[in-house]
């Protein structure tokens, strides 16, 4: 189902950038960076009435998308004739526990997010995207995706699998117009952490009180250097923290 303010295919003369979970957070605020430097932004996202607004204001088109579901995928992909970015944005963590006490719909959810989602909208758009003569994938991994946490392996495990796939694109597409850019953002206040406690926003505030940690613009800011580089110019692998964040297990308040 197309929720479209403007239709993809009439991007005008602009190129085409598509960033996935673009309903809040990294994602709505890379939709929000890409489109001032005159990208037609495509979003998607599951949560139609957001993508909607946030469309109307950047001029792109939002297109209701489930990366965990196959037809959903397809969809989209195919109201979409050209793309230059794609930026893989959706995901998250649900629930923090020991693997003694994994929840196995939890770990189920965040490898179907952030693993075979990732894989579905990439292996999708990558004809397109090699066809732009001067493509770009950037992929959200997270500090999650190089270091290992107490109670975190449902995510640390899903973020590590997301990582090597992305990684595993650069030497297969040597040779081909497409660059490659994994992010690995740690402490970021969006709505991470109330998905990963299901709604319980006290929990969730705990997390980023006591330090000042990055915003979802400080990430989209990156992205967006990342973008306006020059086709010849690969940035691989950034990683971006707090100034109060020294490791995924150490900050101001673990000390
Ligand atoms: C989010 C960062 O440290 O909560 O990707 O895993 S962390």
């Amino acid at each position: 189902m197309t929720v479209a303010t403007t239709d993809a295919s009439n991007s005008g003369d602009r190129k085409v950038a598509v960033v996935t979970g673009a309903s809040s957070g990294i994602g709505a605020a890379t939709a929000k960076v890409l489109a001032a430097q005159g990208y037609h932004v495509v979003i998607g996202a599951r949560r139609v009435d957001r993508i909607d607004e946030l469309a109307a204001e950047i001029d792109g088109t939002a297109i209701v998308l489930d990366v965990t579901d196959e037809q959903s995928v397809a969809a989209f992909v195919e109201q979409i004739p050209a793309v230059d970015v794609l930026v893989n944005n959706a995901g998250g963590a649900k629930g923090l526990a020991t693997v003694a006490e994994a929840d196995l719909d939890d770990w189920r959810w965040m490898w179907e997010t952030n693993v075979l989602g990732t894989l579905r909208i990439t292996k999708a758009l990558l004809p397109k995207l090699i066809d732009s003569g001067d493509g770009l994938i950037v992929t959200i991994s997270s500090i999650a995706a190089i270091e290992a946490y107490d109670n975190g392996a449902g995510y640390t495990t899903a973020k590590h699998a997301q990582a090597v796939l992305h990684r595993t694109l650069r030497p297969e597409l040597l040779g081909k117009p497409v660059r490659l850019t994994e992010i690995q953002p740690g402490m970021v206040e969006t709505e991470f952490s109330l998905v990963r406690f299901e709604g319980d926003a006290e929990k969730a505030d705990k997390v980023y009180e006591g330090l000042t940690p990055l915003s979802a613009d400080d990430v989209a800011e990156v992205i967006g250097f990342v973008a306006s580089r020059p086709p010849h110019v690969n940035l691989d692998t950034i990683l971006l923290m707090p100034r109060d964040q020294a490791s995924a297990r150490r900050n101001i308040k673990t000390g």
